[in-house]
C-alpha cells in the first residue's frame, strides 16, 4: 500500500478534465441557459431527450486537440498526473469502445480515439495517467441509472410539469429509451467490458476515479473492480460503492479540509477553475492565480493532492483563462518550489 501511494502522495498537484459532449452544448439548450450545476450535467438538469442529445454528439469535432499540448500544459504548471473523464454521466465514452456505439468513434464526426494520443503523450512527459468513469450513472446507454431527485429546470418547458412527474416515478430517469435495459444488464454489457478496454488499451493507468455511486450493488462493485487487477499499482478513490468500498483516497470536492477533518487517510481535493467542470461558455467567473496558488500552498501543507479542472471548449483547446492561470501557476513553481 505505501509503496503504490508513493508517487501520489509526492504529486501533490494534478489535472481534472472534463471533456466530452456536453462541452458542445457549453450551458445552453434551445436557446436557454442551464440554470443550475456544472455544465456536464446539462444533458439531465434541463431534460434533453437522448434522441436530441445524440444529435449534438454529431456536431461534436474537437480537430484542435493535442496531446502533447495538453500534457505539456499540466508537466509546465508543475502537476504531475491528470485524470480525464473517460467516460461522464452522460455515457459518452471518449475512447473507441467496443461496448457501446455511444463514443466518440461512432457517435461523433471526429471517429478518433482521444485517450490513445493522451496516454502516449502522458508516457512520452512522464505524466501518470487516470480515468474518471462514472459507473453508476449513465443517461444514455440503457440502464444505467440517474439522480433521481433532480427535476427538468432552467427553461420553460411547456411539458415541464409531465416531465417531472415521469422522472419522479422513474428513478430519475425522463426518457423511455433509457430504461430499455435493467441496471445489472448494463453493469455486465458496458460498465465492465468498458473498464476492461480502459485497463487493457491505455498503458500504464495510475488512477481511477469513481464517481456518483447511484443504485450500485456490492455485486456491481465487486466486477467493476476485478477489472483493475490487471493494473498492479492502481489507486482508486473512495467513490464506488459506500460504505463497504472505501479505496485508497478521499476526494473532499471544492473545499479544503480542516486540520481536525484529517484522519490519516490520503486525501485530494479537487476543484474547478471558475464554476463548472464541463465548458460553459457564459462562466467568466474565474478564481484568481493568486487564489489558486495559495489553494495549492494550503492543500499541499496539509499533506493533501490538489485535482485542478480544466473543461476544454468543443474543438478541443483549453479556454484562454485557464491557459493563463496554468502559466501563472508553473511560474510561480519554478521561482518558489525549485530555490
Ligand atoms: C461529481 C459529478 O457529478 C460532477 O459532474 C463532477 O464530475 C464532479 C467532480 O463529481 O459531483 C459530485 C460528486 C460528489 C460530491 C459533489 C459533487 N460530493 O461528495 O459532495
Amino acid at each position: 500500500q505505501d509503496e503504490k501511494m508513493k508517487w501520489w502522495r509526492e504529486a501533490r498537484f494534478g489535472m481534472f478534465i472534463h471533456f466530452g459532449v456536453y462541452a458542445q452544448m457549453a450551458g445552453e439548450y434551445k436557446g436557454h441557459q442551464q440554470a443550475r450545476g456544472g455544465a456536464e450535467w446539462i444533458m439531465n438538469r434541463m431534460k434533453v431527450p437522448v434522441s436530441e442529445y445524440k444529435e449534438v454528439a454529431k456536431k461534436f469535432n474537437p480537430v484542435k486537440f493535442d496531446a502533447d499540448e495538453w500534457v505539456k500544459m499540466a508537466r509546465d504548471a508543475g502537476m504531475k498526473y491528470l485524470i480525464i473523464t473517460a467516460k461522464h454521466h452522460d455515457g459518452f465514452a471518449l475512447f473507441d469502445s467496443k461496448a457501446s456505439d455511444w463514443d466518440i468513434m461512432d457517435a461523433t464526426p471526429y471517429k478518433k480515439d482521444l485517450l490513445k494520443p493522451l496516454a502516449e503523450a502522458c508516457k512520452k512527459y512522464k505524466i501518470k495517467l487516470g480515468f474518471y468513469y462514472s459507473q453508476a450513472q449513465d443517461w444514455v446507454n440503457p440502464g444505467g441509472s440517474a439522480a433521481r431527485k433532480l427535476m427538468a429546470e432552467g427553461w420553460p418547458n411547456p411539458d415541464s410539469t409531465k416531465i417531472n412527474n415521469y422522472t419522479q416515478e422513474h428513478e430519475g430517469h425522463w426518457d423511455p429509451a433509457q430504461e430499455t435495459k435493467t441496471f445489472a444488464q448494463y453493469i455486465d454489457e458496458v460498465a465492465v467490458p468498458q473498464v476492461k478496454e480502459l485497463m487493457t488499451n491505455y498503458g500504464d493507468i495510475a488512477v481511477l476515479w469513481w464517481d456518483t455511486p447511484v443504485k450500485m450493488t456490492d455485486e456491481a462493485a465487486l466486477k467493476l473492480q476485478e477489472q483493475l487487477k490487471k493494473q498492479t499499482h492502481i489507486i482508486t478513490n473512495d467513490r464506488l460503492k459506500r460504505p463497504n468500498f472505501p479505496g485508497d483516497t478521499k476526494t473532499p470536492e471544492q473545499k479544503i479540509p480542516n486540520l481536525s477533518e484529517l484522519d490519516g487517510k490520503d486525501w485530494e481535493t479537487c476543484m474547478t477553475m471558475n464554476g463548472t467542470w464541463g465548458f460553459r461558455n457564459s462562466d467568466t467567473k474565474w478564481k484568481s492565480s493568486e487564489t489558486l496558488i495559495r489553494n495549492l500552498v494550503d492543500i499541499a501543507s496539509k499533506g493533501g493532492n490538489y485535482l485542478l479542472n480544466v473543461g476544454p471548449k468543443p474543438d478541443g483547446s483549453f479556454p484562454d483563462a485557464s491557459v493563463e492561470r496554468l502559466k501563472d501557476l508553473g511560474n510561480w513553481m519554478k521561482i518558489y518550489s525549485e530555490a
